[in-house]
């Protein structure tokens, strides 16, 4: 059996459809993983990750992407890259043709352009609509996407499993909009954003990134199933720890999600309502998660 995780509603399904199609069409798990956010990032219509994201508080996109594997904790990331995408597939390439765990900014993206990646203009007119209201003081959020009542983030974390034990953990973000230029949020960061370990599963997160970091949530939660826990009880530890020591972590929701190597799975949220995309070879379903009290 091979399984993928995605987070939030819109992106999710995206996500795990292509990753699955790139599964049928014989792709290892890493490349699933990077496929399905590639898809996720070259879709404007997904406005916290790659093209058609919101931009920093000066109107720039920078985007952060990570990729870990559970076989051997290998690991590769980029933060702060303008005008590249698919940044997944630059921090895939940073683990696998580099010495090195992570690259920023501009050099990240000489180096991307050094591997053939075509800088391009990555706002779109929506973009650009949303950071002039912004500019006006009428943007309704801050790093969500509020559609139709919804409240839903856009960034994509993905786990894969690959029976009998085999993990990858991958994120794609713009991080929160209008943030400070080179703010870097969670999901770049290795134990924060993401984490896998084949001896005991992976765990990714999504929501407020400087909670998510300070609380270590991804590595927080894969110790925790080291410890013994399932995922659904790892995943409550890390956000009860969060609510219980962090007093900004219901200014907007944290997630962390995970998944064990036997292919249990769960989520929690400090705040809102969480939406997380299974598909289990092919039969994608979604299940909701609501905020934990401390
Ligand atoms: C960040 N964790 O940069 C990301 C934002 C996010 O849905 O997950 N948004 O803080």
């Amino acid at each position: 059996m091979t399984t993928f995780l995605a987070t939030w509603r819109e992106p999710g399904k995206t996500a795990v459809e292509t990753a699955w199609s790139e599964r049928l069409k014989g792709g290892d798990l890493k490349t699933c993983l990077e496929m399905g956010l590639a898809a996720c990032e070259l879709d404007p219509a997904f406005l916290a990750i790659g093209l058609g994201a919101l931009p920093n508080a000066e109107g720039e996109i920078e985007l952060d992407a990570s990729i870990m594997d559970g076989a051997d904790l290998s690991a590769g990331a980029v933060c702060s890259v303008q005008n590249i995408v698919p940044v997944i597939s630059v921090a895939r390439k940073v683990m696998e043709e580099t010495p090195h765990v992570m690259l920023a900014g501009e050099q990240a993206k000489r180096f991307a352009i050094s591997k053939g990646f075509e800088p391009r203009n990555l706002m779109t007119p929506e973009s650009i609509k949303w950071l002039d209201e912004w500019k006006a003081g009428n943007a309704p959020y801050k790093y969500v996407h509020v559609t139709d009542d919804h409240i839903h983030g856009d960034t994509v974390t993905m786990i894969g499993l690959e029976e009998p034990g085999h993990l990858v953990a991958a994120s794609s973000t713009s991080g929160i909009a209008w943030k400070v230029p080179g703010r870097v949020g969670d999901s770049p960061i290795i134990g924060a954003g993401i984490y896998a370990d084949d001896e005991v599963g992976a765990a990714g997160a999504t929501g407020l990134g400087e909670e998510l970091w300070k609380a270590c949530a991804s590595f927080r939660t894969v110790e925790c199933m080291r410890r013994g826990m399932t995922p659904q009880e790892a995943c409550e530890d890390t956000i009860r720890h969060m609510l219980r020591r962090q007093s900004h972590s219901t200014e907007h929701a944290c997630v962390v999600f995970a998944m064990n190597k036997e292919g249990a799975y769960g989520a929690a949220t400090t705040d809102g309502v969480f939406h997380l995309w299974i598909c289990q070879d092919g039969a994608i379903t979604v299940e909701e998660f609501t905020g934990l009290t401390a």
